[in-house]
């Protein structure tokens, strides 16, 4: 297992390079061009410039999350062809620099959604929180609440405002994609990328849905056992990858992400752990990682990677707000380095207990 840590790049971070260093552990900065918009061809030049600030500190660059796939790609639009053209450009670029995974999402307009970023928690933190009377209403209210959290430029990926200026366009356009044609563009997407993949050893590592189920009639696919299953035996590639993210799918209670570690650990090339409790309506609120504070599982979790002998990376994903901390919402500093501890100390015990049988 190599311990990552996602950092959103100089003069978009709150959190420094050599803070993150005095983490124990980390030896892997999950970075991104965040100033991209999906369809770009990421340049040599830019990804040299990422190299050239993570090289002091010793820290691997292997992980990218996320290069962002257009809209023509999912939604087989016109420009479907040309926008594949440069992803494969962007992953011969990419390559060059050593990367071995590309975390990506194939969600239709929406990213990750949450309808309150700073929900309070009975110990005086605040953490995301996802209510599903809210999302029945007006996408547009919830893109603009979403929106207006962006404060001193600090932009959440995939919630690119950009796009969320287009959203009537961009919901006719996803109006007559039926789940079927979601995977069939998908398939053809993944398709398309496999022999690049395969000549420079980069596996593409699809984030589940998030939460995983369809939202505002938006179909959503990456949403349970069934849908991984189907992802993995239809393009039977080694480098057709999953991050598995525990608290995107454990928001549904019916899945049970420790069983799809077993299941599936040759086929995750990155690990997001992040604990989730769920309220009796369907509700659910992120919480910090210790295990007996959420309902994901933490613990049977990385014990299923431990014992399939986990290669990949990890990474603690979203963390509290703690301490006052002026931060990304879910991405400070501080609790995710709790997180990520809480995770060193589960693994740390369990190698030390298999050493002694
Ligand atoms: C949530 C993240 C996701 C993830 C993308 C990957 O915080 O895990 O936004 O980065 O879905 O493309």
């Amino acid at each position: 297992m190599k311990m990552g840590f996602r950092w959103f790049g100089e003069g978009n971070d709150t959190i420094k390079l050599s803070d993150i260093k005095q983490i124990p552990g980390v030896t892997s900065i999950v970075w991104s061009l965040h100033h991209k918009l999906p369809g770009e061809i990421w340049e040599e030049a830019e990804i040299a410039r990422v190299q050239k600030q993570l090289e002091p500190y010793g820290f691997d660059m292997d992980v990218v999350e996320s290069v962002n796939i257009h809209d023509d790609i999912k939604t087989a639009g016109p420009g479907r062809d040309r926008y594949i053209a440069n992803y494969i450009q962007t992953i011969e670029n990419l390559s060059k620099f050593g990367v071995k995974v590309i975390c990506y999402n194939f969600m239709p307009i929406f990213d990750w959604t949450r309808t309150n970023l700073f929900f309070p928690l009975e110990d005086g933190s605040t953490a995301m929180y996802y209510e599903n009377a809210i999302i029945q209403d007006d996408p547009k209210q919830m893109a603009e609440y979403i929106l207006s959290k962006q404060r001193d430029g600090m932009t959440f990926p995939g919630w690119e405002p950009e796009r969320m200026a287009r959203l009537d366009e961009l919901f006719a356009a996803y109006k007559n994609v039926s789940k079927e044609q979601l995977w069939e563009n998908l398939i053809y997407f993944l398709e398309a990328l496999m022999p690049v993949c395969r000549e420079h050893s980069i596996k593409m590592a699809i984030h589940p849905d998030d939460p995983p189920w369809d939202i505002f009639e938006l179909p959503r696919l990456i949403i349970d056992e069934a849908a991984i299953d189907r992802l993995l035996t239809t393009v039977d590639d080694p480098h057709n990858c999953l991050t598995l993210c525990s608290g995107s799918f454990s928001a549904n209670p019916d899945n049970n992400v420790a069983d799809m570690v077993r299941k599936h650990c040759d086929r995750i090339a990155f690990a997001h752990i992040r604990n989730v409790r769920h309220y009796p309506n369907g509700d659910f609120a992120e919480v910090s990682h210790r295990d007996r504070d959420g309902h994901s599982g933490i613990l049977d979790i990385v014990k299923a990677y431990h014992d399939c002998g986990f290669e990949g990376y990890i990474r603690p994903d979203h963390g509290r707000h703690i301490w006052d901390e002026k931060c990304r919402p879910g991405y400070g500093l501080y609790d995710r380095a709790l997180g990520i501890m809480y995770m060193l100390g589960i693994w740390d015990m369990l190698d030390k207990l298999a050493e002694k049988r």
